[in-house]
């Protein structure tokens, strides 16, 4: 009755993704994590029923109050494992080619990531190996970071472009991005970052890059449907507040939501600008002023937290933690993938970080690995969260108790993905 499209390997066997093309299926003898908005303590049923239809969920709740009409469905049972909303990963830049190893071990001999960046390396070298890289090339070098997000049961991607700074480079980013989705049984959610870096042609003329490439190739890439979203790298490396606007006002045009890398080592303000235009989140914020927590709480962006960059950097500033939960923003946490300040595609391991370097607790991470980080893509609603409705895209653990996804560290204690054949 399902129907196994694909299999990842974990720590302790095979994982099936299975994708169930039975319209009607009840996942029952399991404990569930709905993650639903306003539940304390995750949302947790002990013995739990999912009642998923056409792709979605119908009903979840205590197995004795499942509603009689459901009665004669046919049954998974799952053996009483820990079922949870499948995870998104909010925040990567994983199509790039090549990696910075080399820089690594420049920085921990003294040099800076700011150093390494003015003086050529950085994301230039990374952009130039990916130019270099051919489209099947940037395919294969992509997949196995997709393919361990996939094994610690990440169910939705946001992949970003950034290292193309040409627009046929950043276009072509996007295409590997969207074919990746193809290859996969994962929702790929793609990014312009073209106002990611300036590249030497355009040394000292960051306005024109702007005008030239990040705006023009915006339009194209909305035109082709390459694009659901548009961020840019707001920093004294990156790019000023005002080129950042300029930006948001030709995404605002195109009706496509904004996002921002902001404050991450430095205090641009970049935040406020981000929550003027309604974004859909914020993203790194160890700089975010506390003064400014309440503005940014305002607009209702989600404050994405990126603790691998932030343990590679080795950096000492936290962001206002406190401040973020008192005002009620939502915290979502991602990996951040990519070649320079985070080489990380573990979506688990980003959570144990969080805990540790953000003081996040487990369920919080577990929030911003689910539900928060579905808002920060646009997507409440549909996944993140178990609840009548939602995609039935589920995470079935070989675990006792939800903390253990932020408490192990390496490996995987991911049994089973359940997919839908909707998720498309
Ligand atoms: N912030 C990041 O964390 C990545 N990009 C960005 O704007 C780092 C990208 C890299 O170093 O290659
Ligand atoms: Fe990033």
């Amino acid at each position: 009755m399902l129907h196994t499209s694909y299999y990842v390997r974990t720590y302790k066997n095979v994982v099936g993704i299975y994708t169930s093309f039975m319209t009607q299926t009840i996942y029952t003898n399991c404990a569930v994590a709905t993650m639903q908005h306003g539940e304390a303590n995750y949302g947790l049923i002990p013995d739990a029923t999912i009642v998923a239809k056409d792709g979605r969920i119908d009903w979840v709740g205590a197995s004795a109050d499942r509603p009689p009409e459901y009665k004669d469905w046919p049954e998974e049972r799952l053996d009483g494992r820990l079922v949870t909303p499948a995870l998104i990963d909010c925040h990567t830049h994983l199509v790039f080619s090549g990696n910075r190893a080399r820089e690594f071990e420049q920085r921990l001999k003294g040099a800076s990531y700011e150093e390494i960046a003015r003086s050529g390396g950085g994301i230039s070298s990374t952009v130039t190996a990916t130019r270099s890289a051919s489209f099947e090339q940037l395919v294969e070098e992509s997949l196995p970071r997709l393919d361990a997000l996939i094994r610690d049961g990440v169910a939705v991607v946001e992949i970003k472009s950034g290292y193309g700074l040409t627009i046929e480079d950043e276009l072509r980013m996007l295409r590997v991005a969207r074919h990746l989705d193809t290859l996969r049984p994962v929702k790929v959610v793609t990014t312009w970052l073209a106002a990611h870096s300036l590249p030497p042609d355009f040394a000292d003329r960051a306005d024109a890059y702007i005008d030239e490439i990040v705006i023009p190739g915006l339009s194209r890439a909305a035109e082709e449907g390459l694009v659901d979203a548009v961020d840019g790298f707001c920093e004294s490396i990156g790019f000023s507040p005002a080129q950042i606007e300029r930006v948001f006002k030709a995404a605002q045009s195109l009706s496509l939501p904004v996002k921002l890398h902001a404050e991450q080592l430095s205090d641009l303000k970049g935040s406020l600008l981000a929550a003027r235009y309604s974004a859909l989140s914020a993203d790194h914020l160890e700089f975010l002023a506390e003064e400014d927590v309440p503005e940014f709480a305002a607009a209702g962006t989600v404050a994405v937290l990126l603790p691998g960059a932030f343990y590679m950097l080795k950096e000492t500033k936290l962001p206002p933690m406190e401040a973020l939960r008192q005002h009620g923003v939502d915290i979502a946490i991602a990996t951040d993938c990519n070649p320079g300040s985070s080489p990380l595609s573990s979506i688990l391991t980003a959570m144990t970080m969080s805990c540790i370097e953000f003081g996040l607790t487990p369920e919080e991470a577990l929030s911003g690995t689910t539900r928060c980080a579905a808002k920060a893509l646009g997507l409440s609603g549909q996944y993140g969260e178990i609840v009548a409705g939602a995609r039935a895209e589920l995470a079935v653990w070989d675990v006792g108790h939800p903390a253990e996804l932020s408490y192990w560290m390496g490996g995987t204690p991911l049994y089973q993905r359940l997919a839908t054949g909707a998720l498309k």
